[in-house]
């Protein structure tokens, strides 16, 4: 197995180690809004039956963005609804009215969330930061009406521009998920049983010691902008910092939570009182490393429905709470009260400084030969122009034309070797060159 990173916990070849975070991923097809059409009308002022032309422009559609917002956890709402669409431009109409631009959309992705094609599988772009935006899918463009054609050699142009499709792709999200909230016990303490109330996550529970051996990691969500993720972590003794029990391998995942949440089992306060539950947790933790006591900590006094709590236990300070997962006493408060240190601790510590990788759009055209007396042309000018443009409109055909030639694509293809009776690819286009 190639070598794992300790800090992102993802191995040289992509695999990721269950210690320390999971990935989570899903597929998502986003597609921009359609551009309006363009319109084709001409003035008609009393006797003047057909005046200037007045068709207006379609309105732009809507663009997708994605926007990397730290209230967001996980990728679970783009596994609901795959697909996104943002709003279509609306026609142009004549008098010289122009077309409403169709609605932007914004969807709200974690922290951290990493994109790319679905299909070619290379990386677009990686939100990183609180409010790091990403084009996803860009609204085509609205037409332009029958005005905007008009020149000295033009007077009654008799065609307009079809509207641009949105921009339309499957996209890959990838999330290294990691805890937000570490819950720390002793085994038996009632872990897996709080998280399985609190998320969708279902670890196995059972009344012995050790049931759990890797972390389960589950997402809450509050509302629909707040969520924060919770790991589970196998169970500490006295002398995990030295190696006993399952030892390190677990105070590794504690410390890569922002906040810790420390269990103390009240129904096993016979053996072990909560009080020394409490101390002998702080012991491990603070020797593995020091600074992880410095880190927000909630306390709670488990299974509160199957022995008292010790009235000095809450006299104690703030972030003590008693709960009981059988009865759910407590556990809103507590549940709100992880949410805000998250939210906090969101704040006050953003992620390691990363750029955000974007992949600006090829500009340009270019010229491929695709057969013996084939070519076919690239660029998103190029191609806009045909596909914009009605091909049986006689006006429509020798705007094309001159339009080609203004970017260029009689040089592209003449250096390419181009003759007479070739056939010329544009987009789903085809003419034959005459030169
Ligand atoms: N009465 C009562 N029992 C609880 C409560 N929470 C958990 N238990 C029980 O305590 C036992 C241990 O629960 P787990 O959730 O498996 O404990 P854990 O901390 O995950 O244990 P390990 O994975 O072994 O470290 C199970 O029998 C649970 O049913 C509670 O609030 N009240
Ligand atoms: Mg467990």
């Amino acid at each position: 197995m190639a070598d794992a990173d300790p800090e992102s916990g993802i191995s040289a070849d992509g695999s990721v180690d269950r210690m320390s975070g999971f990935v989570d991923e899903c597929q998502l097809n986003v597609r921009g809004g359609d551009g309006g059409a363009g319109c084709v009308s001409f003035r008609r002022e009393g006797p003047v039956v057909m005046g200037g032309p007045n068709g207006g422009d379609g309105g732009k559609g809507g663009d997708i963005w994605m926007v990397a917002d730290h209230n967001v956890a996980s990728l679970l709402a783009f596994r609901d609804h795959p697909h996104r669409r943002a709003g279509n431009g609306v026609h142009g109409k004549g008098k010289d009215l122009h077309g409403k631009r169709g609605g932007d959309m914004e969807l709200k992705v974690p922290e951290g969330t990493i994109i790319s094609d679905m299909y070619a599988g290379d990386v677009l772009g990686e939100l990183v930061h609180h409010g790091d935006r990403w084009l996803a899918a860009a609204g085509g463009r609205g037409g332009k009406g029958n005005a905007r054609f008009l020149s000295n050699s033009r007077r009654a142009p008799t065609f307009a521009e079809q509207g641009e499709y949105g921009e339309d792709r499957w996209l890959k999200l990838e999330l290294r998920l990691l805890a937000d909230v570490a819950l720390v016990g002793f085994p038996n303490a009632g872990k897996s049983t709080l998280i399985s109330v609190i998320s969708a996550a279902k670890p196995r529970i059972a009344n012995y010691p050790f049931t759990t051996l890797e972390p389960n990691l589950g997402v809450v969500r509050l509302d629909e902008t707040t969520e924060f993720v919770v790991a589970d972590i196998p169970g500490l003794i006295e002398g995990a910092s030295e190696g006993r029990g399952l030892g390190f391998r677990f105070l590794r995942h504690v410390q890569r939570a922002r906040v810790l949440c420390l269990l103390l089992d009240l129904a096993s306060m016979d053996e072990t009182p909560i009080d020394e539950q409490e101390r002998v947790l702080l012991h491990e933790i603070g020797a593995f490393r020091p600074e992880l006591l410095e880190r927000p900590r909630i306390t709670v006094a488990t299974k509160a429905d199957a022995a008292p709590v010790p009235d000095e236990f809450v006299a104690d300070g703030v972030d003590r709470f008693v709960v009981s997962a059988v009865t759910n006493d407590g556990v809103r408060p507590l549940v709100g009260r992880m949410a805000s240190l998250v939210h906090e601790a969101r704040l006050a510590s953003p992620m390691a400084e990363e750029t955000v990788i974007l992949r600006p759009q090829p500009v340009g055209s270019r010229v491929e030969r695709v057969g013996d007396n084939e070519f076919r042309i690239h660029g998103r000018d190029a191609e806009r122009t045909v596909a914009l443009n009605d091909l049986t409109n006689v006006d429509a055909l020798a705007y094309i034309d001159h339009r080609l030639e203004r970017l260029g694509v009689d040089k592209l293809l003449a250096r390419a070797g181009v003759e007479d009776g070739d056939v010329i690819w544009i987009g789903e286009f085809s003419f034959e060159w005459r030169s």
